[in-house]
């Protein structure tokens, strides 16, 4: 499945003493990750001793949000693939399989809990949220419809999978300080013409500790609507010329896709 490339799990944690362990556990025993590194995002808790018992490697952000915590994470992962994840024990580390039986189709394979058969009892996911996110990624589709025709129906899952070399391809592109980053990561691979699908995933309820979020009504308007600015902001910007688009060096080659106008990394 992983052809001799390496598996990092990045979590941000912000105050997550609660669940880290158990998180860090769990996806540490997958079979095929190598590596579990911890985002330490100015927590006054136990969170970062606790990670580093349970077998994760730590690193500090001092900005505070979880745009800027992925951002750290994902510049100091050693993985050739990377998962994110989060700290609150609402996802499931046997869905890494599922991610990767798609990573070598596209650049990027996000997670959607809006299937409401994989929503178990207690997850902060009732009708109002699913429909809120299916509506947020319905806006996406349509905004992006030409020319990349995306199919989605959650932005801000924060389950997902990609390639470190389509980390360095759209990293300069996002600036997100929190819940937007979701969705930035999202539009800047499609300014990319990155190939980006969706996969159902379990979706549990959060084991402990507090949501940050998405804790009662005010804090999910202010978080979709955080959402909504960035997609809208991103489909404003200019495009990005076919000379830039998806060039690193001395990244796996980029091959066109000439009948979706996608490109795989
Ligand atoms: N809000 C927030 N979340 C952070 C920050 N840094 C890291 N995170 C993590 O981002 C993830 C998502 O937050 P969470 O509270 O679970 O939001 P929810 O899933 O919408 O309820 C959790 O793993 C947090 O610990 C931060 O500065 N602010
Ligand atoms: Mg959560």
């Amino acid at each position: 499945m992983l052809k001799n490339r390496t598996l990092s799990v990045i979590i941000p944690a912000h105050n997550e003493e609660a669940t880290i362990g158990d998180v860090v556990r769990q996806f540490r025993a997958h079979r095929l990750v190598d590596e579990v590194l911890v985002v330490d995002n100015n927590c006054r808790d136990k969170t970062q001793a606790i990670a580093l018992a349970a077998g994760a490697r730590v690193v500090e952000e001092s900005a505070a949000g979880y745009g800027h915590a992925l951002r750290c994470g994902m510049d100091r992962a050693t993985g050739d693939i990377f998962i994110l994840t989060e700290a609150d024990g609402s996802f499931a580390a046997t869905d890494i399989d599922k991610f990767l039986s798609y990573i070598d189709d596209c650049a990027m394979v996000l997670g959607t809990r809006t299937t409401r058969q994989m929503v178990g009892q207690g997850a902060n996911m009732d009708r109002k949220l699913r429909w809120g996110n299916v509506l947020a990624a319905k806006i996406l589709e349509l905004l992006w419809y030409i020319p990349n025709e995306p199919r989605l129906t959650d932005v801000g899952c924060t389950y997902r999978t990609l390639h470190k070399s389509a980390w360095r391809i759209i990293r300069d592109g996002t600036r997100e300080a929190g819940p937007g980053f979701s969705p930035e990561m999202i539009c800047e691979a499609l300014r990319h013409r990155l190939r980006v699908i969706e996969i159902p995933v379990h979706y549990g309820r959060r084991e402990g500790g507090e949501s940050k979020h998405s804790r009662g009504l005010l804090a999910i308007a202010r978080t979709a609507l955080k959402m909504f600015r960035c997609i809208f902001r991103k489909r404003l910007q200019r495009s990005i010329p076919n000379a830039r688009r998806g060039v690193e060096p001395g990244l796996p080659a980029v091959t066109a896709q000439p009948a979706t106008g996608t490109q795989h990394v």
